[in-house]
């Protein structure tokens, strides 16, 4: 398959959208970006709390000295087999400490990780390969029935490229990563080649896109806004050393990598604790045992956290902020995270892109309950337009568009999506629908309505997906649910409700009664209801509505 773009190497900044000089300087001054290698963290938190447990696993479990000396190791190794700064590596290990191993390891040798989640498949990884050149591929062996070896072979044959595939257990024909992090050998070199012409405004990782319409696409996330990213977040909630961070969601999403996540807890000298099972029953028992205090968690995955408090015999009590974002939340369930699972509900609305939104420790209940946050940083510049691009009016809903000094200005190596997702002077268009209250007690604090594509244009009426799954939400018997438009001949498309019922399941009719009474318009309601035993999810856990449509079309 061939790719617009050369795959040599010294090529990472082609394709790569940089922001621009006056922005960069403004950012710089305000002392957001130090010009300091991502990695730093690491250095960092092994000169100041060299004999502090920085990672864990069920296995395993390194200081921040430690993890620092392996790092470099690993740099030092994979230059031995030829890998260079700014090369590409496609990461994909399951949630453990090895992938922080792995992570920084390639941070060392210069080399640019391309953070897969742990549920892509080929189809994904294919992509990825294509779009960033990678030369080399880190997985494990085997989970669930699936053999990431196999899926190797066939990327390798489609991706010459990709000459270094490199396997955490059994490795089959492959490297196995126990080469690189075995104790080095007498007279072995363990330190990584010196960096040479380090730019900290180039690329450090790639991160992929969450949206649930086609392949994810590569977002090149620098040292400096990365950096940024990490300590802000950190310093947001409060983060000490006294901390521990749980990783339960894939651990190469934004979200847990960075949110404050894996690299915000380390820089502020907190363990983080892997875990590649996120069941209540196994995260509580782990919450309990290295006594965690702050994770992230998807919406659904908060429910069932929330709903295992009735009968788990371990509470997660010394979590003291549960974050929770990823898709839309309504106030109720907000509310029952909120009752049920911990007062340290903190809404996070964030994106690969950048734009980070948390509500804070000590927000009132209100903001907790109805807003998804206000900014991470004083310099995000947020608009709010509607669909001709003017500004709304103070408190009105629209798009969101965003910049600042974590924000990327250009998908990487996507010159046609970058002309539809950004605006000339740099604002990246977020595609979702928000208010930001203009006045009262929650002023400042960003509300999301929806996404603007997410509608059904069911005749000559545009319906909002959302609006209907609040109504839908609201109905004691329905556990989750989900407004998909379906072909429709006459109609053009209708409306389908995609529900999971945690009783009895309702008729159509009962349904349409129950949204007749509570005012819904005669055009927003369903024309078809599927009973699902589940959601189909994405790779990071949230509803999945084009394998909703696919399931629904093919069946
Ligand atoms: C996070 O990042 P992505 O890149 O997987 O997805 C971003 C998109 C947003 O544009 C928005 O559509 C949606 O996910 N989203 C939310 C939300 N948080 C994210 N929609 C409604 N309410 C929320 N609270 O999902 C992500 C990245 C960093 C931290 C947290 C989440």
């Amino acid at each position: 398959m061939s790719t617009a773009f050369p795959q040599e190497r010294g090529d990472l900044n082609s394709g790569f959208v940089p922001f621009p000089a006056d922005r960069a300087a403004i950012y710089r001054q305000a002392g957001y970006w130090t010009d300091k290698p991502l990695d730093s963290i690491l250095s960092n938190g092994a000169e100041k709390w060299p004999d502090t447990a920085a990672i864990i696993d069920a296995e395993r479990r390194y200081t921040f000295a430690e993890l620092d000396s392996l790092a470099d190791l690993v740099a030092a190794r994979l230059h031995a087999l030829g890998l260079r700064a700014g090369d590409r590596v496609l990461l994909q290990l399951p949630n453990s400490t090895q992938f922080a191993v792995a992570f920084f390891g390639l941070l060392r040798a210069g080399v640019v990780p391309v953070m897969c989640l742990f549920g892509h498949r080929s189809a994904e990884l294919r992509h990825f390969a294509a779009v960033s050149g990678a030369v080399g591929l880190i997985i494990t062996d085997t989970a669930a029935g699936f053999d990431f070896r196999e899926m190797a072979a066939a990327l390798q044959q489609e991706h010459p490229a990709l000459r270094h595939v490199i396997v955490d257990g059994d490795p089959g024909p492959y490297l196995p990563w126990s080469t690189l992090t075995a104790p080095p050998s007498e007279g072995e070199v363990a330190a990584p080649p010196a960096r040479e012409n380090f730019d900290a405004a180039a690329p450090a990782l790639l991160l992929v896109s969450g949206g649930t319409t086609g392949l994810p696409k590569l977002i090149a996330r620098t040292h400096n806004d990365y950096l940024y990213t990490a300590v802000a977040s950190a310093q947001t909630y409060l983060m000490t050393g006294a901390d521990t961070y749980l990783v339960a969601l894939p651990a190469g999403h934004n979200f847990p990598l960075a949110c404050p996540g894996l690299l915000g807890s380390m820089t502020v000298g907190a363990p983080t604790v892997f875990t590649a099972d996120p069941s209540p029953e196994n995260a509580f028992g782990l919450i309990d045992k290295h006594k965690v205090t702050v994770t992230g968690l998807v919406n659904a995955l908060a429910k069932v956290w929330s709903q295992a408090c009735d009968w788990e015999p371990v509470l997660p009590t010394s979590l003291r902020v549960v974050q929770v974002g990823g898709s839309r939340m309504t106030a109720e369930e907000a509310r029952f995270i909120l009752d049920n699972l911990t007062p340290g509900l903190s809404q996070i609305f964030g994106m690969a892109e950048g734009m980070l939104n948390f509500t804070r420790p000590g927000d009132p209940v209100e903001v907790l309950l109805h807003t998804q946050g206000r900014p991470m940083s004083d310099l995000d510049e947020m608009r709010v337009v509607d669909e001709h691009g003017a500004d709304v009016a103070p408190g009105e809903e629209g798009e969101l568009l965003v910049r600042g000094p974590y924000t990327i200005n250009g998908y990487y190596r996507a010159e046609e999506a970058n002309a539809r997702s950004f605006s000339p002077d740099g604002y990246y268009r977020s595609g979702d629908r928000v208010r930001i209250f203009a006045d009262g007690p929650l002023a400042g604090y960003v509300e999301v309505t929806g996404r603007i594509k997410d509608v059904i244009h069911r005749g000559g009426e545009t319906v909002s997906a959302s609006d209907l799954e609040e109504h839908l939400f609201a109905h004691p018997d329905i556990y989750a649910a989900a407004a998909v438009a379906m072909p429709d001949e006459y109609l053009g498309e209708k409306i389908c409700a995609a529900v999971v019922f945690s009783g009895k399941p309702l008729t159509l009719a009962e349904l349409n009664g129950f949204l007749d009474a509570r005012g819904v318009s005669a055009h927003t309601k369903p024309d078809m209801l599927a009973a699902l035993p589940a959601l189909p999810k994405t790779a990071v856990g949230k509803v999945d509505k084009s394998q909703i449509i696919e399931l629904l079309r093919s069946s």
